[in-house]
């Protein structure tokens, strides 16, 4: 049984322009902050989990989870809430100061989104949205066979795991909802998108950033040549996200937390882009092999001189001056790298370009990287 306590607050969080943008979000505990998207919740297929909300907001805050059959409050079966005739949640809610507490058992493993189910077109832009990794029963992370996404024997064995939740940010929404202002939500017009809160470059620092206390969850994928990467995805905003990593294709082994097979049948498949639409859920296994070129097997074809590459036009590179794994090497005069150890970076982004943008800036918004090292600690890329 899980017991999970959230805390509706409000906020600012930060972006990479300067900006500081008024928002509404999910806390961990009583006096953390409220955090962009809400805590990861991790359950195991089978368990009861009662999820605790207190709201400190001054309007009704529920949450709706999306996936799960059999949602009770006090016993009954979760329902739309009314008032006056007019719809106000679509389940039971915790009024200004109240709490509401849920229960439910996660039946399939999977990923999901939790989200607010109250005035849902304000609260959840607001930043009201979280994700949910219901592990497969006889999940075993010491075992190889038995880390997996769907459980042994559905081919989603996985070395390392990362959670992108992608959401939009538009400014003029939050500072109405600060205001106390009316807003027209047909006029809803995002300048910012985000990958677990944050926009590019901060979607590459890691977890828990002093500076980003609404915002601690990191979006740089790391990993080593030929280990299996579990990406998970949750659209939680409105707009279509066609998101691709460079480097590989990834294979889609679940949607909307289902595995995609059908008996003995795998219907599995490979992807260049997904396309991430509103409240649905993926999961890919990304897989990098290099071609084995090192200093002592060099690639085949003589590398151009450094003065005719170009190189970190923005000041700055990901490059690690050399093409071989492991190795790092002359970077041009006034450029800062940031490569630590000759690892290969493979961009993460939406192909909708206006998406990686800050408020019309290029770059940033829904941009991470895949970072492959030549070694890494087992304990990166695990979700507690
Ligand atoms: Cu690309």
């Amino acid at each position: 049984m899980s017991l999970i306590n959230l805390w509706v607050k409000d906020g600012y969080l930060s972006t990479p322009d300067g900006n500081s943008i008024y928002f509404w979000g999910f806390s961990k505990s009583e006096n953390g902050p409220a955090q962009l998207p809400g805590p990861h919740m991790v359950v195991t297929q089978g368990e009861t989990v009662t999820v605790n909300l207190y709201n400190t907001l001054s309007e009704p805050v529920s949450i709706s989870f999306p996936g799960q059959t059999g949602v009770t409050v006090e016993g009954q079966p979760v329902q739309p809430q009314y008032s006056a005739g007019r719809l106000v949640s679509f389940v039971n809610h915790a009024e200004p100061g109240d709490m509401v507490s849920y229960t439910f058992t996660a039946t399939h493993p999977g990923t999901f989104i939790y989200e607010s189910g109250t005035n849902p077109h304000v609260q959840i832009p607001m930043g009201l949205y979280g994700g949910m990794v219901v592990r497969p029963a006889d999940y075993d992370p010491n075992v190889k066979e038995y880390k997996t996404a769907y459980g042994t024997g559905t081919d989603t064995e996985f070395d390392r795991e990362y959670l992108l939740i992608m959401g939009e940010i538009d400014p003029d929404l939050h500072q109405a909802v600060e205001e106390g202002r009316s807003y027209l939500i047909s006029k809803y017009m995002p300048r910012y998108w985000t990958l677990n809160g944050r926009c590019a470059p901060d979607t590459m620092l890691m977890d828990n950033m002093d500076h980003l206390p609404h915002q601690p969850y990191s979006s740089m994928i790391m990993a080593q040549p030929g280990e299996k990467v579990l990406i998970r995805y949750i659209g939680a905003g409105i707009g279509n996200h066609s998101l691709h990593p460079h480097g590989n294709h990834t294979r889609i082994v679940g949607m909307d937390g289902r595995l995609l097979r059908n008996g003995n049948v795998d219907l599995s498949y490979k992807r260049f882009t997904v396309l991430v639409g509103p409240g649905q859920t993926y999961d890919q296994i990304y897989q990098w092999d290099g071609l084995g070129y090192t200093p002592e097997n060099p690639i085949p074809i003589t590398l151009p001189n450094l003065r005719n590459m170009g190189i970190g036009n923005v000041g700055w590179t990901m490059w690690s001056g050399s093409p071989y794994l492991g190795v790092k090497g002359d970077i041009p005069k006034g450029v800062t790298s940031f490569n630590e150890f000759g690892e290969y970076y493979f961009m993460l982004h939406s192909h909708k370009e206006p998406q990686i943008t800050n408020w019309g800036e290029f770059p940033g918004g829904m941009m991470t990287m895949i970072a492959i090292y030549p070694s890494l600690s087992p304990d990166v890329g695990i979700l507690t």
